[in-house]
């Protein structure tokens, strides 16, 4: 087994400095202390498509099927009340973790992708029509924009796209007058880049979205993982995340949506669970925010996402932020040292968590496959966001991510393996 290197680099002068301990945060993601391959110890940086599980939340989901599992909120026996418990006590960790008013305002999905086309689906069915405007950004992941361009085409509303400057920052003047000129009812918009890392100023952006009365939804999937969220704070109306990007099991996402907009919204789905009674002849909807979750839900996962809740809180936001600057400043300096390298998107104090980049003469899949053969997890390709590389002019890109677990040391071992295979490219 291959020893887990476990340095951190000290900060030069003016760097950040990490507050977390990474040898202990190592120590608890089993999956981590393994070979990729013979003799190559695994790095993993790809994180920003999924990240590890810890022992605590595997060992949750453990327990909970060797001794609390049955369905919820149906049976009256033991077993089915221990599962409700759990089921409803992660609903109220996640309520406390993004600082949400009531438990009625936390709906469990799959993934970030399905809470977008949730709010899509039933908020944008009930509300969009021809002459209204919904804006989105030009560095949208696809689940943020292929819903709307569906429903668009059912119902004829207009989408305006946010324009994203040379720096990869959103061109603010843009979305100032969109908002100015246009009859925009929503605008949905990420709040931290998957291929930029850049971190959208939505605080501001809400306050000028709301002030022409347009409701404001963030796609969260790369940010809630990252730094603290509290949705009060933000008044943002409908906030989406994934559980598997911050150390939770796969299968389980929220949405977040204001209360009175989600009483508002009709059913997303029809099923059990979802209705307070049915008749041969209709339906009564059951209370939030049952009403958006029919048939049996992911019980084990929401109650392992429970457990990530408490292992990402445990550590601290703020101390996550920091491990993951800190991170982000030592590898855009190394990487910067490469000949040849482009990186894309802002500086490091304007961005979070991933480091895209692209070698001249070089494929973005030929660098993932070399980085491979060295023991480095990257990700190739479009990472979901075509039209963002199509406005940089690049058809693909490598991107490295970094979450709680990930060291300088993986830095290090990158840019070896970069080096490699510049080598046997004879670049
Ligand atoms: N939004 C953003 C900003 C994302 O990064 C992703 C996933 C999603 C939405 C969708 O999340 P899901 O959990 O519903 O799949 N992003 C990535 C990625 O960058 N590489 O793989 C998945």
């Amino acid at each position: 087994m291959a020893k887990v290197n476990q340095t951190t680099h000290d900060p030069k002068p003016g760097q950040t400095r990490s507050p977390l301990n990474s040898q202990v945060i190592l120590n608890d993601f089993p999956i981590l202390n393994q070979e990729a391959h013979p003799g190559k110890r695994l790095v993993f940086l790809d994180s920003a498509a999924s990240s590890q599980k810890p022992r605590q939340v595997i060992d949750t989901m453990t327990a909970y099927y060797e001794h609390d599992h049955a369905n919820v909120h149906r049976g009256l026996h033991a077993l089915s009340e221990r599962a409700t418990d759990a089921y409803e006590g992660a609903r109220e960790k996640v309520r406390q973790f993004i600082n949400a008013r009531s438990y009625r305002e936390i709906v469990y999905t799959r993934n970030t992708t399905e809470s977008m086309n949730l709010v899509a689906g039933s908020w944008g069915r009930a509300n969009l029509a021809a002459g209204d405007v919904v804006v989105l950004s030009e560095m949208e992941h696809h689940s943020n924009i292929v819903p709307w361009q569906i429903l668009a085409e059912q119902t004829g509303f207009t989408i305006r796209y946010i324009p994203v400057t040379d720096e990869g920052e959103l061109d603010l003047d843009a979305y100032a007058a969109f908002l100015r000129d246009e009859p925009v009812k929503l605008v949905s918009v990420m709040h931290v880049s998957n291929v930029l890392g850049t971190v959208n100023p939505v605080e501001d952006m809400i306050r000028q979205a709301h002030a022409v009365g347009a409701l404001f939804m963030i796609d969260g999937a790369q940010s809630v993982p990252h730094l603290a969220v509290d949705v009060q704070a933000l008044d943002v109306d409908f906030l989406a995340f994934s559980a598997h990007k911050m150390a939770g099991p796969t299968g389980i996402g929220i949405l977040y949506g204001k209360r009175a907009l989600l009483d508002a919204m009709p059913p997303y789905m029809g099923g059990g669970d979802m209705i307070r009674r049915v008749t041969l002849e209709g339906s009564e909807w059951n209370d939030l925010p049952h009403k958006f979750e029919a048939g049996t839900p992911a019980i084990a996962e929401a109650v392992g996402f429970g457990a990530a809740v408490d292992y990402v809180a445990g550590l601290g936001m703020d101390n996550i932020l920091a491990h993951e600057q800190h991170i982000v400043e030592y590898g855009m300096d190394r990487l910067a040292e490469v000949p040849g390298l482009t990186i894309y998107g802002p500086e490091p104090s304007r961005r979070n968590g991933v480091i895209a980049f692209a070698l001249k003469d070089m494929h973005a899949h030929d660098i993932a496959q070399l980085l491979d053969v060295e023991g480095v997890a990257v990700r190739a390709g479009h990472h979901c966001a075509m039209p963002l590389h199509q406005r940089f002019g690049v058809a693909a890109t490598a991107r490295a991510s970094f979450y709680v677990y990930n060291t300088t040391a993986d830095v290090d071992a990158l840019i070896e393996a970069i080096y490699n295979a510049r080598n046997i490219f004879r670049l």
